[in-house]
């Protein structure tokens, strides 16, 4: 259940769980972040921006950092990227080839117009060309806007559409859900795996690669220039897009070393898309400045698949999620002892709360229990943690990264005592923070409603120790299998359905999803009800926008409640989900 701040200001003391019986950790452990409090104490962002060629030189590109001062080193002849889709592709690149290969397509985007602060997005399944396109696109100063592979024609419209888009780099398969003629900005499309005739504005990515350079210098940014936009849901509106800077890197670059403990001799798996803001921070930036091997694998989820890669490339820091841990233990235990997962050495977990039954089934079949990590799409890093070298109560989301604040408000900003629910907000300032909601002050704004405090829209509780407990979302965000869904967005596409004349979205808690979307939807004059139709209405949500947009349940009502100003009534759909009272709804239009 959704817990809301302003609803419920008692004491959640109760919810703690009793002390659970966990295997303490050697105090000896060999964390990179030994002692979590001394580091706490004094910690100063500065020293890290000194771990970057840009402080001496005054030069900054993300991908000189990430790779090409790796290709100049030792390092060069690393594994930067081991990729397998299983099916018969299986590629290996070091940190001296994705120089060679970013150069190339960077050459290539100039030679299509491409220039220093544009647009451009990638819509591609995850392939090596998709990590290459995106590091291609910063090498030339461009802003690139990582797309999943799963979006359909108006999600792509959205997103192409409000960052004005220049180019957008994609597949044949793909490229049909771009609605070019919606899209006047977007002059190129870029094809990877192009054959047979090309339209005018089309480039194949092979044949635009093939003669160029293997060097180009990258284009010289401050650290105030553009990194990456990722479009992410709220609980109004369409999605919006965070523009990230230059200067994120400095946060990515620190919590992989000490919240992901990453070391130099790591074979480091993240399982994100770089559609989501963990693919790119952390399967991509936060990695590679520090010149960590990793893995990337294609294709659908498959549990074998996934215990697989942990064998087959000894995987040892690996990163996911609780809806990913759920779907692996519901496969149940024989696939997993099936495999040898001992190099693994430690585990984080993003996305939406780890609740404790995952987290002692993923201790039980690799004997490491996953570590939370907190943070949002627009906070762009890992704000509050779990560390390796510090116990934690099963079930906390963790303390505040050093360099950092984090603590729950009250409505006008008060600091609560522990055991108090409130708004899980944080102090403004840190190096990744959102730069701006693309050209939409307003919304920018918004994140900023309670006085000196970013406010995240979650809420939580501390306690008496620090630790912060997440406790739901205090808005009406829903997080299914980790993704974030605006309800907004789901109930425009479901009104936009022939037979459906209002629509009303919630998130209905689901043992392996989270939550899954719930659409309650009045039907048209003309239209009756029927398992027929509740299938037809969620094929065209799936077709429309994503498959995980999809109601996964649809009830037909008379009417959706609204207030008399029109707005959805997500209480009143909640309490009817569960056939619980609806209580004050004298606000409700007649
Ligand atoms: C990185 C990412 C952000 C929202 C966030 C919260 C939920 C993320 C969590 C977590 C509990 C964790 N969330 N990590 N909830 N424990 N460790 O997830 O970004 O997709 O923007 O979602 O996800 O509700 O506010 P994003």
């Amino acid at each position: 259940m959704t817990s809301q701040p302003g609803d419920s200001p008692a004491r959640v003391a109760a919810s703690e769980p009793a002390a659970i019986e966990w295997e303490r950790k050697p105090k000896t452990i060999d964390a990179n972040l030994k002692d979590y409090d001394a580091a706490y104490k004094g910690f100063d962002w500065k020293s890290v921006e000194r771990e970057f060629d840009w402080s001496k030189t005054g030069k900054v590109n993300v991908v000189h950092e990430a790779v090409d001062r790796h290709a100049a080193s030792p390092r060069k002849d690393k594994l930067a990227l081991a990729f397998t889709d299983f099916a018969g592709r299986d590629e290996r690149c070091t940190f001296q080839d994705l120089k060679r290969l970013t150069s190339r397509f960077a050459h290539a985007l100039r030679q299509l117009g491409v220039k220093k602060g544009d647009r451009v997005g990638t819509f591609l399944p995850r392939t090596p060309e998709l990590y290459i396109a995106i590091l291609s696109i910063n090498r030339i100063g461009a802003i690139p806007v990582p797309l999943f592979e799963a979006f359909m024609e108006q999600a792509v419209e959205d997103r192409l559409g409000d960052s004005e888009a220049v180019a957008c780099v994609t597949s044949p398969a793909l490229k049909g859900r771009i609605p070019l003629k919606k899209l006047p900005k977007l002059k190129r499309l870029i094809l990877v795996g192009a054959s047979g005739a090309l339209a005018p504005n089309e480039a194949s990515y092979e044949q635009a690669t093939a003669n160029a350079p293997d060097w180009v210098e990258p284009e010289w940014l401050t650290v105030d220039d553009g990194l990456v936009i990722h479009y992410t849901s709220g609980s109004t509106g369409k999605s919006k897009g965070a523009l990230h800077r230059q200067y994120a890197m400095v946060g990515h670059y620190q919590t992989s070393k000490w919240a992901l403990d990453l070391r130099d001799d790591d074979v480091y798996w993240c399982t994100a898309d770089p559609g989501w803001v963990t693919g790119t921070s952390y399967g991509i930036y936060g990695p590679w400045t520090l010149g960590i091997s990793s893995v990337v694998i294609g294709g659908r989820f498959d549990p074998d698949r996934w215990y697989e890669t942990i064998q087959r490339y000894k995987v040892t820091m690996w990163y996911s999620a609780p809806t990913a841990y759920r779907m692996l233990m519901s496969a149940g235990e024989a696939i997993p002892k099936k495999y040898d997962l001992k190099s693994l050495r430690h585990i984080c977990s993003v996305g939406e709360p780890l609740n404790p039954e995952a987290l002692k089934w993923v201790k039980k079949i690799t004997g490491l229990a996953p570590h939370e990590t907190w943070w949002m799409t627009e906070t762009g890093m890992q704000l509050i943690c779990n560390y390796r070298s510090k116990d934690f109560p099963i079930g906390c989301t963790g303390k505040p990264f050093p360099g950092t604040y984090a603590t729950v408000v009250n409505d006008q900003g008060r600091e609560l005592p522990p055991g108090e629910l409130g708004h899980l907000v944080v102090k403004p300032g840190w190096p990744s923070m959102m730069k701006e909601i693309w050209r939409n002050p307003v919304k920018y704004q918004e994140y900023f409603r309670i006085p000196g405090w970013y406010v995240s829209g979650d809420s939580a509780y501390r306690d008496e120790q620090g630790y912060l407990w997440y406790q739901g979302r205090a808005d009406d965000v829903i997080k299914t299998a980790g993704e974030r869904v605006g309800p907004f967005e789901v109930e425009s596409a479901l009104v936009a359905h022939p037979a459906v004349a209002e629509a009303g979205v919630i998130g209905k808690p689901d043992p392996v999803r989270g939550h899954i979307i719930k659409a309650f939807v009045s039907l048209r004059k003309g239209h009756q009800p029927s398992e027929q139709l509740k299938q037809d209405i969620a094929d065209f949500v799936k077709n429309n926008l994503a498959a995980h947009a999809a109601p996964r349940e649809i009830a037909f009502v008379d009417k959706v409640p609204k207030t008399r100003s029109g707005k959805i009534m997500r209480r009143v759909l909640r309490a009817w989900d569960l056939g619980q009272p609806v209580g004050d709804i004298s606000t409700m239009e007649e």
